[in-house]
């Protein structure tokens, strides 16, 4: 029988014994059964070159490694396949290391890309459309080691809003394709353990369906005893009923994108769902997630075109009276397939224009206007310290353990908090020894191969946000079902 290996690379520096990742036992789930399939996530083990051939999954953060194990795989004769979202978004460049790339979503391909290598025929790039969940795929869960401490399940694909930073609509659709719940509820029956995280982009959704959709599955989950963790949109706060029912069925933490407290950074961030809100909103909003039993991990963007040092020092100071239970710190960053990239690009504004092949992967891709990356680098770790400090942290698990009433959900969220500012607080002073460039071999090669050296965006049809109506902010008020 012939093996393929599939195979997620490292990305040393985030932790990983939390999540069990669900890309690569999805698409064992959909490779014809006269295949042997094994998995490797080299987060969580060591790679090996037992394999016909091998298939790496990939997303900005993790290219450079995967680019690395390519030319590791094929310099042992072994064909590499790329897929996921960097390879579909940037294709021309991810072809230059694989035998073939996977340019979407990857259900349906694996039929012929499978016939085609047996017959040492591998096309060098794979288009498929996106898939609908009509077929019988379940995630082969059986593959991953047992060290991961939840299990992960996803119910609905796409996005309709467009926010700048992100490429979940331009990857997978700006319309909502929804798991049916049958499928669903035959993978719950197959996890082992009753805590999930819901990889869902949004658990609530925007409009009646997503939203009757998520009270039904909120009761599927209750119906199996579930507990979970999931991100919603700050919407669910306006829907007392949605937010009653996902408490019910088990929720016990909601990541919230807050982004900012400054009106026009969230304009120009385009996060529709935040739009008209502002602090005391947000205040409230996590106090109606307290009341329901749920615990909020709230996240900000730093780093924009509008931050200042005494702006950033507004929302430290915020945050440090806020009763988020897990504040958490994102700088800007423009992955490929957003907006915010082919801004950037366009403005040549990128330090780097191929900043995803440096080691480690920079914190800083570009200059604010309004800040030096200086006063960036030491204003979030001033406000990473406030966390981290003892008085802090010490006073937000008591308002963590009086909000929630739970003693484990207080208990993780201080050291939630504590371990992500702690890996941001290393990636922030690793950053201060200096904004390298490049240092991938790939230039080099480009330029022999005729491969791209520069930021290129691939038009592709199959990544095109073209179907759905992207959802503007004043269409989320009253979205009661
Ligand atoms: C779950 C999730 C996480 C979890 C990961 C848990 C885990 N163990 O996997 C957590 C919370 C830890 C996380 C963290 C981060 N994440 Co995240 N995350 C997601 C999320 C919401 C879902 C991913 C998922 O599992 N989907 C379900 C699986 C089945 O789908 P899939 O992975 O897309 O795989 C399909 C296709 O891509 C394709 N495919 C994938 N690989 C391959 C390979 C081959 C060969 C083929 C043929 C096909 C193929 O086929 C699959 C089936 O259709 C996505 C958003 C999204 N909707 O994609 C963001 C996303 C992947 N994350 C993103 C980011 C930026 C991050 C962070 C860097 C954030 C940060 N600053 O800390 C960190 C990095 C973590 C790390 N280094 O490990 C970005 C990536 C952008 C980019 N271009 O790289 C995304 C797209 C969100 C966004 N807003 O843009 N994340
Ligand atoms: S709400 Fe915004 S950040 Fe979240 S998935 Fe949709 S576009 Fe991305």
């Amino acid at each position: 029988m012939n093996t393929i290996l599939l195979l997620s690379p490292a990305t040393p520096g985030f932790d990983h014994g939390l999540f069990a990742p669900l890309s690569l036992p999805t698409l064992a789930g959909a490779i014809p059964d006269n295949w042997q399939v094994r998995i490797i996530d080299e987060n969580n083990g060591q790679v090996d070159f037992d394999a016909d051939i091998v298939a790496i999954s990939a997303h900005t953060y993790a290219i450079r490694r995967a680019y690395e194990l390519a030319r590791e795989f094929r310099r042992r004769s072994i064909p590499v396949v790329l897929g996921g979202n960097h390879p579909t978004i940037l294709t021309a460049e991810a072809s230059c290391e694989a035998d073939a790339v996977v340019a979407g979503e990857g259900e349906t391909v694996w039929p012929g890309l499978l016939r085609d290598f047996l017959r040492k025929q591998l096309k060098p790039i794979y288009s498929p459309s996106r898939y609908s969940f009509d077929r019988d795929i379940l995630p082969r869960r059986d593959l991953l080691s047992s060290r991961y401490r939840f299990a992960s399940i996803e119910t609905v694909r796409g996005c309709p809003f467009q926010c700048d930073f992100c490429s979940v609509a331009r990857f997978h659709g700006a319309r909502y394709r929804y798991k049916p719940l049958s499928l669903v509820d035959r993978e719950l029956r197959m996890i082992r353990g009753k805590t999930l995280f819901l990889v869902d982009d949004n658990v609530i959704g925007v409009g009646r369906e997503a939203q009757s959709r998520a009270a039904e599955l909120f009761a599927l989950l209750k119906d199996h005893g579930m507990r979970w963790m999931g991100q919603a949109s700050v919407n669910i706060a306006d829907n007392e009923r949605l937010l009653r029912l996902a408490g019910e069925s088990g929720c016990l933490f909601l990541f919230i994108g807050f982004e900012s407290l400054d009106p026009d950074v969230l304009k120009d961030l385009n996060k529709g769902a935040n739009l008209r809100r502002n602090a005391s909103d947000y205040a409230t909003a996590v106090r109606r997630m307290h009341d329901n039993g749920i615990s909020v991990m709230g996240s900000f963007i730093v780093g924009t075109d509008r931050d200042t040092v005494s702006g950033l020092g507004e929302l430290k100071r915020f945050i440090a009276q806020s009763q988020i239970d897990i504040p958490i710190l994102h700088h800007l960053t423009p992955y490929p397939g957003t907006r915010l990239y082919e801004r950037m690009v366009r403005d040549n504004r990128l330090i780097d224009e191929r900043f995803w092949l440096q080691d480690p992967l920079p914190v800083f891709t570009f200059q604010p206007e309004r800040i030096s990356i200086d006063d960036l680098r030491r204003s979030t770790l001033d406000m990473i310290e406030g966390f981290t400090g003892v008085r802090q942290a010490s006073w937000r698990f008591v308002q963590s353990l009086k909000n929630t009433r739970s003693l484990r959900i207080a208990s993780f969220s201080t050291a939630a908090t504590l371990i992500s500012s702690r890996i941001l607080q290393q990636r922030l002073l690793r950053s201060g020894e200096g904004i390298a460039r490049s240092t991938y071999p790939g230039d080099a090669i480009g330029e022999k191969t005729g491969c791209p050296t520069g930021s290129q965006v691939t038009p592709d049809p199959a990544t095109e946000v073209t179907s759905g109506d992207p959802v503007r902010g004043d269409r989320l008020i009253n979205p009661e079902m």
